[in-house]
């Protein structure tokens, strides 16, 4: 998985008028990145939260997150990059901004949705450049599309989640397969969901247990997943399941600004 360092983010961010940080609207708090913002609005550029994956949530919740963040003096749009929920209001917001050329960068966390994103931005006709205008000297190793006309759209590498107790930040930080410890990672992913949504694994799989060593073992008999020897279902296979699923939206969950107040 390429993860940005911070160089290049500086990098980044320094040669952008607007930042979109995409975010999960499933736990906004555990999927955005507070150090990269701060760095965003300190070089004096727009900051755009995009709370994506709005379709996971009821509309009330979405707006709970705008009003929260509105709070906290920062905009935000709720979007669905996959069903293309909210992308004609994000791209009638940046072309708003006079600006031109305008570059937007795309950054956050590795699953939010970037790519997602960024293809329903870029449409189906827009080229791919390779240099910035305006900034001859720049070798992000990242891509740069045409969104519009003299707007420019940066693909970047997920950033590197923050350190923290949330297994967001762990689920984050390498692909699924190189995971370690991916069943203890999915136990801990599953009490999660659980404790948001109690009919999380019913609604997703049919299983009806409540105990995450019971939810994996469950799910890896079902699919077949069991060692040849001795029938032992193979945990780790339902794990990464899990946390794919997860990422796909197949299992959701939600909390509220005021949930978190009083968490
Ligand atoms: N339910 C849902 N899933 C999404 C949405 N956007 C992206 N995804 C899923 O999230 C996963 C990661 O998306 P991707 O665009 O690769 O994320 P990136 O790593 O940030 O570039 C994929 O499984 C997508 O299908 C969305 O709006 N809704
Ligand atoms: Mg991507």
């Amino acid at each position: 998985m390429r993860l940005a360092g911070w160089g290049l983010i500086k990098e980044l961010i320094t040669a952008s008028d607007v930042v979109l940080e995409v975010i999960d609207v499933r736990d906004p708090i555990n999927t955005r990145n507070t150090k990269v913002e701060s760095l965003v609005l300190k070089l004096g550029k727009h900051l755009i939260l995009v709370l994506n994956k709005s379709d996971l949530v009821p509309r009330e919740v979405a707006e709970s997150w705008k009003e929260y963040f509105k709070s906290l003096g920062i905009k935000s749009i709720y979007i669905s990059a996959r069903d293309r929920l909210g992308t004609k209001v994000l791209r009638e917001e940046l072309s708003k901004l006079s600006k031109r050329p305008l570059i937007i960068s795309v950054i956050g966390l590795p699953k939010v949705g970037k790519s997602t994103l960024i293809n329903t931005l870029k449409g189906r006709h827009s080229a791919s450049t390779s240099s910035l205008p305006g900034s001859p000297g720049y070798t992000a190793k990242s891509q740069l599309y045409r969104i519009g006309k003299g707007i420019y759209l940066i693909d970047t590498p997920g950033l590197i989640p923050p350190r923290g107790g949330d297994v967001e930040s762990i689920i984050r930080s390498n692909e699924v397969d190189k995971l370690r410890n991916v069943t203890s990672v999915a136990v801990e992913l599953i009490k999660k969901i659980l404790k948001f949504n109690r009919n999380a694994f019913m609604d997703a799989y049919g299983i009806n247990e409540a105990d995450p060593y019971r939810i994996l073992e469950a799910l890896a008999n079902k699919r077949g997943w069991v060692a040849k020897k001795d029938r032992e279902p193979l945990l780790h296979e339902a794990a990464k399941a899990v946390i794919r699923d997860y990422f796909d939206g197949k299992l959701s969950y939600y909390f509220t600004p005021d949930e978190l107040m009083d968490s």
